[in-house]
């Protein structure tokens, strides 16, 4: 574990030019991996977000901040393009020079101002809600259809090869490092049993069948930002795993976290379940939002994407669990394997329902 990154935020503070001190800092967001803070200065009362970025996620901290500059600069002339009240993140340099600052451990951080009037939601609270977002994703990818999508950095490398994130479980629970493999038997066969649907998405790509776009990569309701009055989606945060992927993972992971009416970690499995209504409000958004942008086939291909993340996130988080915690962060004990556990129930109603959400796609083609 690397230090509370508490102790670092005076210099970093300074570094930005945010006349703050620490205690005018307070921990925000429910990020699983980087930490977030809230500033605002007593003087004037300026906000800003301050965050480091996570060293264990993030190997190439320079490439995440190359990528999440050239973005939102881009989007921000698309944006002034396209008219509306959208707004784009605005990083701080610091007085350091480069694109963020590296504190004395090496750690980086960044800082950008609060963007004023909006609201972070973390749950769908309403299918209004929920749609909002999905027309902010769909956006998002219309927006930047055009963007080069060969010069984004993989900032982690294989993030959704799906393929090796199962080889990386089955290694994970050949070591079996922390002595826990034996109490998740079932799960682990859970995912080996679908080992063919892990390759679903990656042989469309291979093959041409599916384009590689500029994609979000972590499309949770909680990293749009809504406007206060009209409840619309007005920007998209957390950018740091924008790299060229597949559009049905944008729309899946979506689906994952906001159509059910559980936390992730949710303990009583009863209460976890696919809501196909959620799942179709969010598809209507979606497509509306991408406004044509998206193929044939890209459109046929949906439900993977939902299928996939799910099944996928189901599979880091046993992963982790099993090497002891170490990239998810947790706040008591087996809550890696409980996150674990609503995924497989969210997938295994996915299958359950599968008809019904092709039929779903193919009504909004
Ligand atoms: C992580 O930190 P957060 O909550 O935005 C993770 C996503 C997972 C998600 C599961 C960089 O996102 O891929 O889907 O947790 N981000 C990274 O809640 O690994
Ligand atoms: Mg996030």
């Amino acid at each position: 574990m690397t230090e509370r990154a508490e102790v670092y935020l005076k210099e970093v503070l300074a570094a930005f030019g945010i006349r703050a001190e620490e205690t005018d800092a307070v921990r925000s967001g429910q990020g699983h991996v980087n930490d977030t803070f809230l500033v605002t200065e007593p003087e004037g009362g300026r906000r800003f977000v301050v965050q480091r970025i996570s060293p264990a996620a993030f190997k190439r901290p320079d490439q995440v901040m190359e990528n999440v500059t050239g973005v939102t600069e881009y989007l921000r002339r698309e944006i002034e393009k396209d008219g509306g009240n959208w707004r784009a993140l605005q990083f701080l340099r610091p007085g350091t020079g480069g694109l963020y600052y590296t504190d004395r451990t090496g750690g980086p951080w960044r800082a950008y101002p609060f963007v004023g009037k909006t609201v972070c939601y973390q749950t769908a609270e309403s299918p209004e809600l929920f749609a909002a977002s999905g027309r902010a994703f769909g956006r998002f990818q219309r927006l930047l259809r055009d963007y080069p999508a060969g010069t984004l950095h993989e900032t982690i490398p294989r993030f959704h090869d799906t393929e090796d994130r199962l080889a990386k479980l089955k290694a994970a629970a050949a070591e079996d490092r922390m002595g826990r493999a034996e109490e998740c038997q079932e799960e682990l066969r859970f995912f080996l049993d679908r080992e063919a649907d892990c390759s679903v998405a990656l042989r469309a790509q291979r093959e041409g069948v599916l384009p590689l776009r500029v994609t979000h990569n972590d499309t949770k309701l909680n990293n749009v930002l809504m406007d206060e009055e009209t409840g619309e989606g007005v920007c998209v945060i957390d950018l740091d795993t924008v790299m060229p992927g597949l559009s049905i993972n944008d729309f899946g992971d979506s689906i994952r976290f906001g159509a059910n009416h559980c936390a992730e970690d949710e303990r009583d499995l009863s209460k976890v379940s696919l809501d196909v209504g959620l799942f179709e409000t969010y598809t209507k958004a979606f497509l509306e939002g991408a406004g044509g942008t998206l193929t044939e086939k890209e459109i046929e291909y949906l439900p993977w994407g939902a299928k996939l993340m799910t099944l996928e996130c189901g599979i880091r988080f046993l992963t982790d669990y099993l090497e002891g915690d170490v990239y998810f962060h947790t706040e008591r004990e087996k809550q890696n394997l409980d996150r674990c556990r609503t995924q497989c129930k969210l997938v295994s109603d996915m299958e359950a329902h599968w008809g019904e959400l092709a039929e779903i796609v193919k009504k909004y083609r």
